[in-house]
């Protein structure tokens, strides 16, 4: 109650602030368009104002997160006001524990050689305590969510409590200690890879890709690991992306020999304690899942704990972008068992981009066209992921590093424009449509607004039945005037171009 009442007090006195300073310039909207940071600060003080911690669950769930993948915590520190003014309501980092230290250390996001760095290596938990030479120092992190308050900007921590690092010597002793010792760690099975993807003992148990599969249901594993969680949302961290979370098993499924109970999800959900110790502030934390569809993952009964991704929309929207084929009726179907208002959805994820490489080629306007269709629609919450600087259509350009921002993607006027919109219309229904050719969707909302999305290479000539007002409309990404006259609107997007109306 105490921190609940700090940061609203905080979010009083930053508007105020930003009043006075509106005051003293008064130059709030009349520069509204410049770059100067002062400037924009009107553009940020609603968002600051509506970024009650109480209401945090459902402004990540309404809103979109932006990846910052392989962000370090200065850099994203340093890029808030950009990532608030582009509408976005929460970042996701890399994980944030320490982590395997493998080619010394080298910063490189993806190198052949054996010093230059991997991205992946933030992926192989060495102990449950915050910082690692990738991201930066637990000082750091903190820093950075405390900022982030300040923007009405969530934070969402990758965790990734499922497995270790594929080396097991570099386990820290700490982490050893903690769970009762080295033949605690695991699970009896875990180090047996899966070779059977659809049998839930050997998918929750058996290693998965060369990682030791952790004993997730050994107390002593939950007790040290809710220290690290606890820790974390002490720091000011508003949510979590569970790696792997379909390789933890449900209180329903088989259990390992070395297990009592399947209870990881009720407790580091706050709906059991471990030691007695619960789970912070679980009631307003945005909590997630990244259970890949497919085999035996039971993706719907994971969504009586957490979000889940959409992962098979995501890859049925790329094939359609890939296609030139933006059916509204396939593009309608979430394409998963859960209810819609359970689901994360996505372009691309770092999977598939850095790891298979499947989405890498994919162009920046392929990236926008996606992103404008899941941000567009009422449900799922969109998670964007942002790649490394350099040229377009390139997995690993060798431009940006560990650490670097990434792409000025985030900031394109498209996907800032949807992603307001997206802000603008919650709660809408929605209605999915093409225009003349499968390469025009029309995603209208409620009343209030449409995005059309034209893959075309060329100009697409709106004519369309619609619910808005009639009027004129300006449109928020590309300036472009359209028109709505007894309940048609009307209108010209251009070649491989964005129209957000409202
Ligand atoms: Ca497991």
């Amino acid at each position: 109650m105490k921190k609940l009442f700090s940061k609203r007090l905080l979010s009083i006195l930053v508007a105020i602030s930003f009043v006075f300073i509106c005051f003293a310039t008064v130059s709030c909207s009349s520069t509204k368009n410049t770059s100067s940071s002062a400037s924009q600060i009107s553009d940020l003080d609603l968002q600051v104002i509506n970024s009650d911690p109480a209401m945090n669950r459902q402004k990540v769930q309404n809103g979109t997160i932006i990846q910052c993948w392989c962000w370090s915590f200065n850099t994203i520190k340093e890029n808030l006001p950009d990532i608030a003014r582009a509408g976005f309501k929460a970042i996701q980092t890399s994980p944030i524990n320490a982590c395997r230290e493998g080619d010394e250390k080298g910063m490189a996001l993806m190198s052949n050689t054996r010093t230059g760095g991997k991205w992946y290596y933030h992926y192989q938990p060495i102990a449950w305590k915050i910082g690692n030479y990738q991201l930066g120092t637990r000082e750091e992190f903190k820093a950075m969510c405390e900022e982030a308050e300040k923007y009405g900007i969530s934070v969402i921590v990758d965790v990734l409590p499922n497995h270790t690092s594929s080396y097991l010597p570099d386990v820290l002793p700490e982490f050893i200690e903690a769970v009762g010792g080295m033949d605690k760690l695991l699970h009896e099975n875990g180090r047996r890879p899966i070779k059977n993807w659809s049998n839930r003992y050997e998918g929750t148990t058996g290693q998965m890709g060369g990682l030791p599969d952790v004993n997730t249901e050994n107390p002593l594993f939950q007790e040290y690991f809710m220290d690290y969680m606890n820790d974390t949302i002490l720091c000011g961290a508003d949510g979590f992306r569970f790696d792997t979370a379909k390789h933890i098993g449900l209180p329903d499924d088989p259990r390992d020999d070395y297990s009592k109970d399947n209870d990881f999800w009720p407790i580091f959900t706050g709906k059991k304690a471990i030691n007695g110790k619960m789970l912070s502030r679980a009631d307003e934390l945005f909590i997630y899942g990244e259970v890949l569809q497919g085999g035996n993952a039971r993706e719907k009964e994971y969504t009586e704990f957490v979000s889940v991704t959409a992962s098979n929309y995501g890859g049925n929207l790329r094939r359609a972008l890939s296609q030139k084929r933006l059916s509204a009726a396939a593009l309608s179907d979430f394409n998963h068992p859960a209810n819609p208002d359970k689901l994360v959805t996505w372009v691309e994820s770092h999977d598939t981009y850095a790891n298979q490489g499947e989405s890498a080629k994919m162009t920046h306007f392929q990236l926008r066209a996606g992103w404008a269709i899941i941000t567009a629609r009422q449900y799922g919450t969109p998670l964007f992921f942002s790649r490394p600087q350099g040229p377009e259509a390139t997995q690993f350009p060798g431009v940006s590093q560990i650490g670097d921002k990434g792409n000025d993607e985030f900031m394109h006027p498209e996907v800032v424009a949807v992603n307001k919109f997206r802000n603008a219309m919650i709660g809408l229904d929605e209605k999915l449509s093409n225009g003349s050719t499968y390469e025009t969707l029309i995603i209208e909302r409620g009343n209030k607004g449409v995005v059309i999305v034209n893959i075309k290479e060329g100009s697409e000539n709106i004519n369309h039945k619609v619910s808005l007002a009639d009027g004129e409309y300006i449109d928020h990404a590309n300036g472009i005037k359209f028109k709505v006259k007894d309940g048609i609107l009307t209108g010209k997007v251009k070649a491989k171009k964005i129209a957000v109306i409202y």
